[in-house]
């Protein structure tokens, strides 16, 4: 049996390879284990300019090789903070305005792509099976395959993939998205994502076909995480200082694929429109800050800034703050603990490519006396949690109605929504993704 080899642009780093993590490391660890594997990438860390190819620096970790190099600055932006996360994130989220595209970026992308396509292979051995994650590396199949190699190579995208009509924004689209041609197997999210891309593929006459795998979490680990947290004195503070009010929360990275300005102006109609809840509810709104060098992103900062001081300034009186804020990280083992004592949970972005929280906050739930999800419907989530109240994050007012019927949902309604969600999550799990992902991609080989 060959190894695995995951290659992504971000490897966890030392600390974070032995704590759990999101549902990429702990799919991924399921997979890995027991098997002898390789994961490979960029190390987080930049260097000087330099002519040869770098070696990367290895760290073995519970029988897994991690390898990594590090990146030039001019590389790190051209390729990462410009191309990647400039363009074609918010491609990818269908925020075609958001986009700045430079001819320059591409060919760094490229070269990026290539630089890691030469340094893997000298790892490589002919029966590893290569799984190259995310939008990031969408031509790194191409350049090992341009390298001589012949492995079983497959590709799985994390964000949503837009139809063609919106994907041509992108000068040279087809270029890109000709490269998926190297993979064995090329897998998205959700049905509506295999259907967008397969068109492009289709009108763009490439032979590759997409494939919906849709990732999942732990949820008996973080359902036990979540049990355990409940006696902890961060999550024991938190209770305290509620009073008894209902508490609602949001956890998101602080991005504008997620939706907080829109959840923000649905709170703030909740209280105009539903006075009797004034003094009654928390808002917890956790969103620790991404990409901080991105210009948009310092931008929605800003903007969050001002609406939650305007927000908590209207509708705050002198022993009650509507909306708490915060952009520092929590552990995750907190936040655990944090999911289960939220009555409500507001999870609301313009677009996600699936939405782990969603997940997260229903395995962290006591089955006699859940919470309820409140949820996007352009979460890749949604589909398999139509259970959930399920909102158009775009109209206040239907996130307004949706925290409404929440407040007023007996025990037994609760339970009714929270049931088959809660099948649905312990069912379609993070190592079910890495398994069935992975028998796809080596279908054939065995025999
Ligand atoms: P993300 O955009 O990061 O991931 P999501 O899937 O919701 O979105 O979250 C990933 C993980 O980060 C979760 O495990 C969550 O607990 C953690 N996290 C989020 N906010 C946090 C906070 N404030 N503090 C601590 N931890 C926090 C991308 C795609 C998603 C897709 C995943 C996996 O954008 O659509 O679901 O990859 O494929």
């Amino acid at each position: 049996m060959g190894r695995l080899i995951i290659v992504s642009n971000r490897v966890p780093s030392p600390r974070e390879r032995l704590q759990p993590a999101g549902g990429l490391t702990v799919g991924l660890r399921d997979a890995v284990r027991g098997n002898e594997s390789l994961w490979f990438g960029w190390s987080g860390a930049t260097t000087d300019e330099r002519d040869d190819d770098p070696l990367p620096s290895l760290d073995v970790v519970e029988g897994v090789t991690y390898a990594t190099i590090d990146l030039t600055a001019r590389q790190l932006e051209g390729f990462y903070q410009n191309f990647s996360n400039g363009l074609l994130w918010p491609l990818c989220h269908y925020r075609v305005g958001l986009m700045t595209y430079r001819r320059s970026d591409w060919e760094t992308y490229l070269e990026v792509n290539a630089l890691f396509a030469r340094v893997l292979v000298e790892q490589l051995q002919p029966d590893d099976v290569i799984w190259v994650h995310d939008y990031h590396l969408f031509p790194l199949g191409q350049a090992l395959r341009d390298l001589g190699v012949t492995n079983r190579i497959g590709f799985f995208l994390h964000i949503p993939c837009p139809p063609w009509s919106l994907m041509r924004s992108l000068p040279g689209a087809d270029l890109l998205l000709r490269d998926m041609e190297a993979y064995d197997l090329v897998g998205v999210q959700t049905q509506e994502d295999v259907e967008n891309m397969n068109q492009s593929f289709s009108l763009c006459g490439i032979a590759a076909r997409a494939q919906a795998f849709a990732i999942g979490i732990d949820p008996i680990e973080f359902h036990r995480q979540a049990i355990a947290s409940a006696d902890t004195p961060a999550v024991r503070r938190l209770v305290e200082s509620l009073h008894g009010r209902t508490l609602i929360l949001g956890v998101d990275r602080l991005d504008y694929s997620k939706g907080l300005p829109e959840r923000f102006a649905g709170f703030e109609a909740f209280l105009e429109r539903f006075p009797q809840y004034r003094g009654k509810v928390t808002f917890l709104q956790i969103a620790p800050v991404s990409r901080g060098d991105v210009p948009e992103y310092q931008a929605l900062r800003r903007q969050l800034d001002e609406q939650v001081g305007r927000i908590n300034g209207v509708h705050a009186s002198y022993d009650w703050t509507p909306v708490r804020y915060m952009t520092s990280p929590v552990p995750r083992d907190t936040l655990a603990g944090f999911y289960r004592e939220a009555d409500i949970a507001l999870i609301t972005p313009l677009r996600d490519g699936m939405n782990l929280v969603a997940k997260e906050y229903v395995a962290a739930q006591d089955p006699d006396d859940p919470g309820m999800l409140i949820l996007s419907h352009f979460a890749g989530a949604a589909p398999e949690m139509m259970d959930a109240v399920l909102v158009n994050p775009f109209d206040p007012d239907e996130i307004a109605d949706a925290l409404a019927l929440a407040m007023e949902a007996t025990r037994d309604e609760r339970i009714a929504r929270f049931t088959p969600l809660d099948v649905e999550v312990r069912r379609s799990t993070a190592s079910v993704w890495a398994r069935d992902f992975l028998k796809a991609l080596k279908a054939g080989l065995d025999d």
